[in-house]
């Protein structure tokens, strides 16, 4: 051999044996069975063991017809997976051998050749061993035996002298939505729920790698990036962050290190529609002798988030300033898109965010009954300027505070917070949904006859846990800038008044409480984060609840069963009788029961916008569902958008002109959440027969818009008389400078029930395979679209003598269509 290709084969050799490396384990052939049984079945990993049984047809998808009952067995059955794998004798040569769960659900043990590596109990948590010891050239056997959770839990449920409600869900770690809510099935699965792998290191490795931002200006940003390096030798080693080399000395063991480094003229990550979510790739990684032994791609945002609470006139502020603004909010609540969470894929995530980023979101809760979501949920909120509220995973219970228990939850938080803090969209920490609220207002203590003490004990608990554990372990591990914690989501119920003038809230006056859509008109918060109606899914997830032929009607218990609210058809029904029209025929009461909670959200977000900068911030109950299922989603399980999504986009529009019907009078309110100034504003207003005549005109005196500005009044009598108000609507123009539209809205003076509707002629023309227009002659009342496809807009309302162009996903035959009218005629 000559000497280059000595020198080659040495280098070629040093890149393989001193790179970090590794390899995951998933795509190994995997087997699972019960416990109890002999015969091993194949298994896939990362999944569930209902998705395993189902695979294997021992049970009938928990999805369709009646099925959830049938798979109620599984939750109280042991359950074992295995594998084997080959390990060579050049990855024996590394020095260090890690064996990593990214996540295993819930209470297992973990056999590596017949040695048990260790017990988990918390479905939330990385589990990372060194195996070299344990590993073998040739074939190695991975065991992992998963215990009933349910079993399990029932078990610890015995160390309280007292009953939780719900038990024995809150005594185990794992996403609380599988035993079952009132939009998801009870599911409680078992199983290795995110990736396996092998990591192959020498040397060192970096464990994790954080940044703050020490300072931000429009020449500069300022970062200081910490790391936290475990080291197997001391000595001599490299960091470079984008290729600026550190040199540092380690010692055996843990070492911290903090490196400064700075950005020059750096472009802002903005929340959408204030701008691009800008992001910048940094490169880091250690080195060893000038090779690369551990390295990272981190991909930041350089913004400010300031949380403000401050004592005014009316209670306290509640809103973030965002690059030194305050950001009005605009969003919505995300529950896990799957029962099992697997087999959630990367595009469902991207679809959903960009559906938010669409619907002119900025944020979204992440709620606590679910999962501290996958990495590409971040990462697509990251690239769409979509900031997220992440709540830790406690909801809706009591919750243990022993000390198993909260060192439980402690290495959970460090585990989560150091995956997720360097993603630019997280913008705060809250510690639960509704656990301060079930344990001031929902008398559990009452109904489970708690002593005094008991009772004390709950709440003593409850501090422990969320004002001291979690606040403390989030100082120890995030950066700086990045701490801003809220100890639970509502901080006060909504029957207190206090939840209306402090704190985010949740009211739910409306649905649970059954008042009119119009209470929402008063009771707005600081920022409302929580507030919601159902509507049906779309025809097609309604069709997909079923393994035959679909029976589409309200009495077919399939469809009963997929309404997870107690009361849920009643209260429907209820609210719909008040407000329009009640069909017998299936597709028209689903169109209808879309439009009641379209028209419900409606009412609600332009409340709290008209509240600008009073409230702050409208977060709905909830974008998306985890099966199908009748619920207040505005995103059914299958991806379509009901008729609340095309609401909500219109709803949240950067500008709006908002109306308030007020003893005789109508406010016309005009609302800007960008930085920009509109001036010499006028509202024309046009009085217009269905028919499209127009009967009146008047515009409104000039204003400057900043962020909001009320118009003076207009008496309603000015414009139209008493016994015509149903046969009329109101088009209302915001216009800016040399007539360019602002904004637009319509009125209507009567509920929809009470609309004198005449027969419309709506036409569709075909443009292209995949645009349409769509024309009428009289007012056709919430255009509706069939098909199961997306389009660009649906359940519009179409003026009287006008067309829109509506863009299909995919091209259709043949576009059916209806409107309200259709619902009182044939
Ligand atoms: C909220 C949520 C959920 C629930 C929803 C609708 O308060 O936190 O617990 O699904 O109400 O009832």
């Amino acid at each position: 051999m000559n000497k280059t290709f000595l020198f080659i084969f040495l280098f070629i050799q040093n890149l393989l044996f001193a790179q970090f490396s590794e390899r995951s384990l998933s795509s190994e052939k995997w087997q699972f069975k019960n416990s109890k049984e002999q015969k091993w079945l194949p298994a896939k990993v990362p999944g569930t063991v209902h998705l395993d049984l189902m695979n294997n047809q021992l049970i009938p998808d928990p999805y369709k017809d009646e099925n959830e009952k049938k798979s109620q067995w599984i939750e109280n059955e042991d359950w074992d997976y295995q594998t084997h794998f080959n390990i060579s004798s050049e990855e024996l040569e590394n020095q260090n051998i890690d064996l990593v769960f990214e996540g295993l659900d819930t209470f297992s043990e973990i056999y590596l050749n017949g040695k048990l590596l260790k017990k988990t109990d918390n479905m939330f948590r990385k589990w990372e061993f060194l195996v070299k010891q344990y590993v073998k050239m040739g074939d190695n056997l991975l065991q992992i035996k998963f215990r009933s959770a349910v079993n399990v839990g029932k078990e610890l449920a015995k160390k309280v002298p007292f009953m939780m409600p719900e038990s024995p869900r809150s005594f185990v770690r794992k996403a609380q939505y599988q035993f079952g809510w009132d939009w998801g099935p009870r599911l409680v699965t078992a199983g290795i729920w995110k990736d396996v792998k092998l990591s192959f290191w020498n040397n060192a490795k970096l464990e994790n790698v954080k940044f703050e931002q020490k300072g931000l200006t429009k020449q500069m940003a300022d970062l200081n990036f910490h790391f936290e390096i475990f080291a197997d030798n001391e000595g001599i080693y490299e960091i470079s962050i984008d290729n600026k080399k550190n040199q540092l000395q380690l010692k055996k063991g843990s070492n911290n290190v903090d490196i400064p480094f700075t950005i020059e003229n750096p472009k802002l990550w903005q929340p959408n529609g204030w701008g691009d979510p800008n992001l910048y790739t940094v490169k880091v990684s250690l080195q060893k002798d000038s090779k690369i032994i551990s390295n990272e791609d981190l991909r930041i945002g350089l913004r400010t988030i300031e949380f403000i609470q401050e004592k005014d006139g009316k209670g306290k502020s509640f809103y973030f300033k965002v690059n030194g603004h305050p950001l009005y909010i605009k969003g919505t609540n995300w529950i896990p898109a799957d029962s099992f969470s697997p087999r959630i894929t990367k595009g469902k995530y991207q679809q959903l965010i960009k559906d938010s980023k669409e619907a002119n979101m900025n944020m979204i809760r992440i709620w606590g009954g679910g999962i501290y979501e996958d990495d590409e949920f971040y990462r697509a909120c990251d690239e769409n300027g979509i900031l997220v509220w992440q709540d830790f995973m406690f909801a809706g219970s009591f919750y243990p505070a022993d000390e198993d228990f909260l060192n439980n939850v402690k290495e959970e938080v460090r585990g989560q917070v150091n995956r997720l803090q360097n993603h630019p969209s997280i913008a705060l920490w809250c510690g639960n949904n509704e656990v301060d609220e079930a344990i001031v207002n929902w008398e559990y203590q009452k109904q489970f006859k708690y002593s005094k003490e008991d009772s004390l004990q709950v709440w003593k608990d409850y501090k422990k846990v969320f004002h001291e554990v979690i606040p403390n372990t989030l100082k120890e591990n995030l950066a700086a800038d990045k701490n801003i914690y809220w100890p639970s989501s509502p901080s006060i119920g909504w029957g207190h008044k206090e939840s209306l003038t402090e704190g985010d809230s949740h009211y739910w006056g409306v649905w649970w409480g059954e008042q009119p859509f119009e209470i929402y008109n008063e009771k707005v918060g600081r920022f409302m984060s929580e507030y919601g109606f159902q509507g049906m899914p779309s025809l097609e997830t309604t069709e997909s609840m079923f393994s035959g032929d679909p029976d589409l009607s309200l009495q077919s218990p399939t469809i009963k069963a997929h309404e997870k609210h107690g009361r849920g058809w009643e209260i429907i029904n209820k609210y719909m009788e008040r407000d329009y029209p009640v069909p017998t025929d299936f597709v028209k009461y689903n169109y209808v029961s879309q439009l009641l909670q379209a028209r419900g959200m409606q009412i609600a977000i332009e409340a709290h916008r008209r509240a600008k900068p009073y409230n702050m911030g409208t977060l709905y109950w909830q974008l998306n569902d985890c099966w199908p299922v009748v619920s207040w989603s505005s995103i059914d399980y299958l991806g379509n958008w009901k008729a609340l999504h095309y609401q909500i986009k219109r709803s949240f529009e950067q500008q709006v002109l908002l109306t308030e019907e007020k003893e005789g009078t109508l406010n016309l309110y005009a609302i800007n959440d960008n930085q920009n100034v509109f001036r010499n504003l006028t509202v024309e207003i046009k009085v217009v027969k269905f028919n499209g005549e127009v009967i009146g005109t008047v515009s409104s005196e000039e204003k400057t818009l900043n962020e909001i500005v009320k118009f003076d009044p207009v008496k309603i009598d000015r414009l139209i008389s008493d016994s015509s108000k149903n046969e009329v609507f109101l088009k209302l123009t915001l216009k800016g400078e040399n007539a360019k539209i602002v904004a637009e809205n319509n009125f209507f003076f009567g509920k929809p029930k009470d609309l004198k509707l005449t027969k419309p002629n709506i036409t569709i023309r075909k443009i292209s395979p995949t645009e349409i227009e769509v024309s009428t002659d009289v007012l056709a009342k919430d255009v509706y679209l069939l098909g199961d496809i997306h389009f660009s807009d649906n359940f519009f309302d179409l003026l009287p003598k006008s067309s829109k162009r509506i863009k299909l996903s995919k091209s259709l035959e043949k576009v059916e269509v209806m409107s309200l009218w259709n619902t009182v005629n044939p």
